[in-house]
């Protein structure tokens, strides 16, 4: 069985909440190593990805908050990962707000051909500078990683793009902004809406997703908002958006893609224990991370 490195990365650069940086603290204390020790697995905390501070004055040249400091990171992350990927380990990556993707994805992306991304969000993050209501780099991470927007973003690691449209499905969309809904009818991006897991069931939901990687991927990416789920089950977040993936079929979706054996890479993000209670958000995002790892019930 493959050895887990997780890595834990306090980023709070990408938007403008504070305590979202002390997500994988939270996540520690939530009992993570222990979970997926118990699953028989080899276990490497890593540590954490030295972040910089945020920037007193905006920067002058684009509408991105803390771009300097979200690349740096971006970069440490990514050789970070991609070194925890040559060593044939299994990265799991703790986040800090959705930017981190960026980084992440920069490493996992280099070892695949044709990477599949599930990106399980109550939002696309699918932005561009052009296009960003807030200039939150947290909602951007999937452009950038396609390839579009600020060249700072879709530079790290020195290529591009790290996914391709057909590669992405987004499950759990409920709060897109016009200039992502437009960037997902143009390249055919794969959603997965609120609308549509109401209509299909998550079974069908997931049993499509699965179908379509294993037929057209060669490894497979899932990056976690903690958002995608509803704000009752995961309410330390920064931007709750109600009407949500309930924790039950989030622990179904999870379970199925452990059955699957399609998933490569993970990361959970957007965890802040300052708006949580009592550390429930991150003890969810445990509980679904040894779901995704091949906890069973019976
Ligand atoms: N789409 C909005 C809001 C947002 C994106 N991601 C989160 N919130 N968590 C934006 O700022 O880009
Ligand atoms: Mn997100
Ligand atoms: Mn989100």
């Amino acid at each position: 069985m493959k050895k887990i490195s997780i890595i834990g990365v306090p980023m709070d650069l990408g938007q403008t909440r504070r305590g979202v940086d002390m997500g994988p603290s939270a996540i520690r204390y939530a009992g993570v190593v222990e979970r997926l020790e118990n699953l028989n697995y080899e276990v490497e905390d890593i540590g954490d990805i030295e972040i910089g501070r945020a920037e007193r004055v905006p920067n002058t040249e684009s509408n991105l908050k803390n771009l300097k400091a979200v690349a740096e990171g971006s970069e440490k992350l990514a050789a970070v990962v991609d070194k925890v990927i040559q060593n044939g380990d299994f990265p799991l990556v703790l986040g800090g707000d959705h930017s981190i993707a960026i980084g992440t994805l920069a490493g996992v992306g280099k070892h695949y051909k044709n990477l599949g991304v599930i990106w399980y969000d109550a939002h696309g993050d699918l932005n561009t500078a052009d296009t960003s209501p807030s200039g939150n780099i947290h909602g951007m991470p999937l452009a950038a990683s396609m390839g579009l927007g600020h060249p700072t973003l879709t530079g790290i690691a020195g290529y591009n793009p790290k996914v391709k449209a057909e590669n992405i499905i987004i499950i759990g969309a409920r709060s897109l902004d016009e200039g992502e809904k437009e960037l997902i009818r143009e390249k055919g991006i794969k959603v997965y809406s609120m609308h549509e897991i109401d209509r299909l069931g998550m079974t069908r939901v997931m049993e499509e997703t699965i179908a379509y990687f294993k037929e057209n991927t060669d490894g497979v990416h899932l990056s976690l908002d903690l958002d995608g789920l509803d704000p009752h089950d995961a309410p330390g977040v920064g931007t709750p958006v109600i009407g949500g993936i309930s924790y039950r079929e989030s622990h179904l979706a999870m379970e199925m893609l452990a059955e699957a054996e399609i998933i490569t890479s993970a990361e959970f993000v957007e965890v802040n224990p300052i708006l949580d209670e009592k550390n429930k958000t991150a003890t969810v995002a445990v509980a679904l991370m040894g779901s995704l790892l091949g906890e069973k019930l019976k």
